[in-house]
C-alpha cells in the first residue's frame, strides 16, 4: 500500500473479499465496463457538453497517455481543484487509469488549505479551472508553485496563461499498466477532525463498494438523472452515491455550477433530473424558492440530505413542496454511511439519520471511557468496516488518537441508537463547527488568529444559528484598538483562508470563562457569548 497509509489486517482483507464488499475492480475498469455495455448512453450533461460514456472513457485514455507523457505515474499524487466541470470526471479516470492519485481540495479552498494539502501529499501537479464564480485561480497556482517545490505541473482547464492547457494534454492511448483495486485510489479531505484537515486514503476495493452499495440504497437504475448541486470534489456527490454511484449503473450525471435555487431549479426541468443531494441550509432554501417558482420540478423523485443535521420540521415539509421523497444521510468522508430506507415511515425518515449501509459496518456507542453506552444512550461512534479508513496519510501520532487499538475510526460525533438500529446525532466532542454542512477546524482557525497584531488569545465558538445550525464566534482577547469583525476577516483572507471558514461574528472579552482545570470552557463561553 501507498506509504503513509493504514493497510486492513489480513484476515479482514479476506474476510471483505470473500463477503463481496471488494470485487478486485479498480475504479477506471467499473467506467471502461459501463462504455462497453452503454456506450451511446448519456454519461454527463454539463451546459451544452453532453458526453457519452464512450466519450468520457476516450477522453480519459486520451488525457491519461498525456498526463503519462508528463512523467505523472502510479503513487503519485495530484492536487485537484476543480468546479463542477466536465474536466473533472475525464481528469479523475485519467488519474485512476493512471494509477496516480488526486487529492480533491474544494474550489472555495485559498491558498492556506491549499498550501497544507499540496506539501503534505508532497503533490507533483496543480489542476485548476481558469475561473470560477468571479474567482481567477492561475494567481492562486503561481504562489502555490513559488511555495511548493514539488510541484511540477500547473494544468488548466480553460485560458491556461503560461500553464499548461488541459485540452492540450492529450496523448495516443496505450496499454498502461495495471492498477491493483488494493491500492489507494484517491486522497480525500477529513473535514470531521482536531487540527489542520487531514488526508483519507480511499482504495479502489473501498471506495467502489462505496459507490456501489449506496447507489443501491438510493434505488439508482439507468433511468436515474443525478443532479450534482454540491461541490463534486465533496465525497456525498462524489462517491455516496453520487457521480461515482451514477457511472456504475449507466445514469447520466448532470453538474449544476452552483446550487442557487434558480440555477438547479432549470436544470431539474430541462434534464428531468430525479435524484439530487443538498446540505440542510441549501434545502431551506429550496423550500422557500419552490414557493413562487413555476418551474416544473415533477422529475424529482428524491432529495438526499446529509452533511449536517435536518430539523424534523424543515424535513416535514420537503414532499408538499418539492414533491419528492427525502431520503436522510449520515456519512463521513473517513467512510461510514447511513441512509434512511426508501420504505421507511415517514416519522424515522423526519427524526433519524438512517442505518449504516452494510451489516458489516461495526458501530460502538462509547462514554469517555471507551465503554459501551447502554442501549439508546448517547455516546460516541466508532466505526470500522469494509469501506471505512484505518489511518490519516502521513499522520502516525494522530493515528494514535483518531483510532482504538483494534482499528476503530473515533468519530467525534454523539449518536444514539434506536432499538431499529436507525441511528440520531445529537451533537459532536470534537472541535469542528458545523457550518450547515461546511466543516470549520477550530484549532486550525485560533491558531491563524493567535497571529494577529491585536489578538492575545482566542476561542472559535459555535452559536446556533436557524438556518445554519451553527455559526462561528471568534472570541478574543485583545490588546487596543480594539479588532473588529470586518478587519479580522480582511487579514484571515489575506493569509489565504477559505471564506466559508471566516468567523461570523467577533467578540471581545475581558476574560474566558475557565474549568476546574484552567482550560477555557467553550460550553459556559459559549452561552455567554450567545446570551449578550
Ligand atoms: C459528510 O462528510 P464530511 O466528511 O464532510 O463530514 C462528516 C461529519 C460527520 O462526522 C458528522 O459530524 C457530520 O459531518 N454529518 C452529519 C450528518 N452527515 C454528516 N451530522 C448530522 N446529520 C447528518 N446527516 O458530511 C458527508 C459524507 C457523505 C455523505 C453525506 C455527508
Amino acid at each position: 500500500m501507498l506509504e503513509g497509509c493504514t493497510d486492513w489486517p489480513e484476515d479482514f482483507i479476506q474476510r471483505y473479499r470473500q463477503q463481496g464488499y471488494w470485487q478486485g475492480v479498480p475504479l477506471g475498469q467499473v467506467l471502461r465496463e459501463q462504455a462497453r455495455l452503454t456506450p451511446d448512453r448519456e454519461a454527463l450533461v454539463q451546459d451544452q457538453r453532453r458526453w457519452s460514456y464512450a466519450e468520457l472513457d476516450r477522453r480519459a485514455d486520451r488525457l491519461a497517455a498525456g498526463l503519462a507523457e508528463l512523467g505523472i505515474g502510479p503513487g503519485q499524487r495530484v492536487l485537484v481543484q476543480l468546479p463542477n466541470i466536465a474536466e473533472f470526471f475525464s481528469l479523475m479516470f485519467a488519474l485512476l487509469r493512471l494509477g496516480a492519485i488526486p487529492v480533491f481540495a474544494l474550489p472555495a479552498h485559498r491558498e492556506h488549505e491549499l498550501r497544507h494539502l499540496a506539501e503534505l501529499s508532497q503533490a507533483v501537479a496543480y489542476v485548476i479551472v481558469d475561473e470560477h464564480l468571479g474567482f481567477d485561480y492561475r494567481p492562486l497556482a503561481r504562489a502555490l508553485s513559488q511555495q511548493v517545490p514539488s510541484l511540477r505541473h500547473v494544468l488548466v482547464a480553460g485560458q491556461a496563461a503560461e500553464f499548461i492547457a488541459l485540452e492540450h494534454c492529450a496523448g495516443v492511448p496505450r496499454p498502461l499498466p495495471p492498477v491493483d483495486a488494493r491500492e489507494v485510489a484517491v486522497l480525500l479531505l477529513s473535514g470531521g477532525t482536531t487540527g489542520l484537515p487531514k488526508l483519507i486514503p480511499r482504495t479502489h476495493d473501498d471506495y467502489a463498494c462505496n459507490a456501489r452499495l449506496a447507489a443501491r440504497a438510493c434505488g439508482f437504475s439507468e433511468h436515474t438523472r443525478y443532479l450534482a448541486a454540491l461541490p463534486v470534489a465533496h465525497n456525498f456527490p462524489l462517491a455516496s452515491p453520487g457521480a461515482l454511484g451514477v457511472f456504475g449503473v449507466g445514469g447520466t450525471l448532470v453538474l449544476c455550477p452552483e446550487p442557487s435555487p434558480d440555477t438547479a431549479f432549470d436544470l431539474i426541468e430541462r434534464e428531468r433530473i430525479s435524484h439530487t443531494a443538498l446540505i440542510p441550509p441549501l434545502v431551506q432554501l429550496w423550500l422557500e424558492a419552490a414557493s413562487w417558482s413555476d418551474h416544473d420540478l415533477s422529475s424529482l423523485q428524491w432529495l438526499q440530505v446529509g452533511g449536517a443535521r435536518l430539523k424534523a420540521e424543515v424535513a416535514a415539509r420537503i414532499r408538499p413542496a418539492l414533491g419528492c421523497g427525502l431520503q436522510q444521510v449520515y456519512g463521513m468522508a473517513e467512510g461510514l454511511l447511513c441512509f434512511t430506507p426508501l420504505d421507511d415511515p415517514q416519522e424515522r425518515v423526519f427524526e433519524t439519520q438512517g442505518l449504516p449501509l452494510t451489516a458489516d459496518d461495526e458501530i460502538r456507542i462509547v462514554d469517555a471511557d471507551d465503554q459501551p453506552v447502554a442501549p439508546g444512550a448517547v455516546g460516541e461512534l466508532l466505526v470500522r468496516g469494509p469501506y471505512t479508513l484505518r489511518g490519516y496519510y502521513r499522520a502516525a501520532e494522530q493515528n494514535l488518537r483518531a483510532f482504538t487499538a483494534d482499528g476503530f475510526y473515533r468519530s467525534g460525533d454523539l449518536v444514539r441508537r434506536l432499538p431499529t438500529g436507525h441511528l440520531i446525532v445529537e451533537g459532536r466532542s470534537k472541535d469542528v463547527i458545523n457550518r450547515g454542512g461546511e466543516k470549520i477546524p477550530v484549532e486550525d482557525i485560533e491558531n491563524l488568529l493567535l497571529g494577529h497584531p491585536q489578538i492575545r488569545d482566542v476561542a472559535l465558538v459555535a452559536l446556533a444559528d436557524e438556518l445554519l445550525g451553527e455559526r462561528s464566534c471568534a472570541c478574543v482577547l485583545a490588546r487596543e484598538p480594539l479588532p473588529d469583525l470586518a478587519s479580522v476577516n480582511a487579514w484571515l483572507r489575506e493569509r489565504g483562508l477559505a471564506a466559508y471558514k471566516l468567523p461570523d461574528r467577533l467578540q471581545v472579552l475581558a476574560q474566558f470563562p475557565l474549568t476546574r482545570l484552567g482550560k477555557v470552557n467553550r460550553k459556559a463561553l459559549a452561552e455567554q457569548v450567545a446570551a449578550l
